[in-house]
């Protein structure tokens, strides 16, 4: 990792660089020199993101608007010794090194209702900070990202493919999948008929990308900004519902520790719209809720779509992982459709 991180315009030299975060994506260390600092390195996974120039390329642009906005903290690049804002090394791996926002939490778990209110403040000041951010000057960096019903055609080419051999043992799950995949085109419909806007939006925001302030958990920085792009706001209320509104982890194997929270889901919606409700439409408002289910339903699908083909997409700990996935989502958007008159209260 040294002849990586020698080629990045460090302060001080690095005594230690261990592997960092929970992270389903990129590679990600936390390097620490001797005098001290502390700096967050990345190597971009070229599988999901095929055009990584067009990644790193938005988030410059995104940091470079929201740091003039803000004086709070912000992810910052830090160059090479060639004043670039990213390496790309002889074998053609990208890597970036962003400063460490120091005096920050990172949760897994919100540890209060406080904690989810808190990071329902980030991503809707983050949704303020960009509404005047050219949607449009945006790399459309994995096309059809949240399109649900694209996500669905990949399952049914996941099930066809069958490169793992695993499809006969999951076919419950796919039966489960497949019995809600009418539902699934609801967000999209309304956007191609334009009563939905595009923004630009975050697109992974699950509590665990928002870091808050060690002393008193107030927001400090939005990061993992690799999926900024067009998108819609359901979307990103959607996966923060999805992820920090369950009561049990997105890997739990125990089903009957999933579900909905709902005092969680009602103080984020309340947070999430103080924040932001000013500038969304009726409709936009009006969709939240379905953005919580259908982001659910489609994150599992993505997941079992993955345990098809082998596991080649996203990061697993064992052979089994996305499939617990899967099953988590599928209970939770169970529970969500069992709640689903008081997910809409809020909203309406
Ligand atoms: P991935 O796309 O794989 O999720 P992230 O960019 O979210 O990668 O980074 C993984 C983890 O690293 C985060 O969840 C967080 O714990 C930590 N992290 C990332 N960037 C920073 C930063 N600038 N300062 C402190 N911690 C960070
Ligand atoms: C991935 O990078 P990370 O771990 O924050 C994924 C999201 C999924 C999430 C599920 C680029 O997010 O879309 O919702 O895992 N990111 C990408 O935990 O696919
Ligand atoms: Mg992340």
């Amino acid at each position: 990792m040294n002849a990586i991180l020698s080629r990045f315009a460090l302060c001080g030299t690095p005594i230690s660089c261990a592997r960092y975060g929970n992270g389903h994506i990129n590679e990600t260390y936390l390097v620490v020199t001797n005098r001290p600092h502390l700096y967050i390195l990345q190597k971009l996974n070229g599988y999901v993101f095929p055009n990584l120039q067009g990644v790193m390329d938005n988030i410059a642009a995104v940091t470079a608007h929201i740091r003039k906005k803000t004086d709070g903290d912000c992810l910052t690049l830090v160059p090479t010794t060639d004043g670039k804002p990213y390496l790309i090394a002889e074998n053609g791996d990208y890597w970036r090194l962003y400063e460490f926002v120091l005096n920050s939490v990172c949760l897994e778990k919100a540890e209060s209702i406080g904690d989810f209110r808190q990071s329902a403040a980030a991503f809707g000041e983050f949704q303020n900070q960009l509404s005047d951010f050219p949607v449009q000057s945006l790399v459309e960096i994995i096309p059809q990202f949240h399109d649900t019903p694209h996500r669905y055609l990949q399952l049914h080419e996941a099930i066809e493919n069958d490169r793992a051999g695993r499809a006969n043992g999951v076919k419950a799950e796919i039966q489960a999948y497949l019995s809600r995949e009418k539902e699934a085109a609801g967000l999209m419909t309304l956007q191609n008929s334009g009563e939905l806007p595009l923004r630009v939006t975050h697109n992974d925001t699950k509590l665990n990308n928002v870091l808050l302030r060690e002393s008193d958990h107030r927001p400090l920085c939005v990061i993992d900004l690799d999926t900024v792009m067009p998108g819609l706001v359901a979307n990103d209320f959607g996966d923060s519902i999805r992820f920090g509104a369950s009561t049990a982890a997105e890997d739990e194997k125990d089903l009957d520790r999933v579900s909905l929270s709902l005092p969680l889901y009602e103080a984020y919606a309340d947070a999430f719209l103080s924040a932001c409700g000013d500038r969304l439409t009726a409709a936009e408002r009006k969709t939240l809720p379905l953005g919580a289910r259908l982001m659910t339903l489609e994150c599992g699908v993505r997941f079992l779509a993955d345990y098809l083909n082998g596991d080649v997409y996203f990061h697993t700990a064992y052979p089994e992982h996305n499939l617990v996935r899967c099953r988590t989502q599928l209970k939770l958007a169970e529970e969500m459709e069992r709640n689903w008159q008081r997910m809409e209260a809020p909203c309406r």
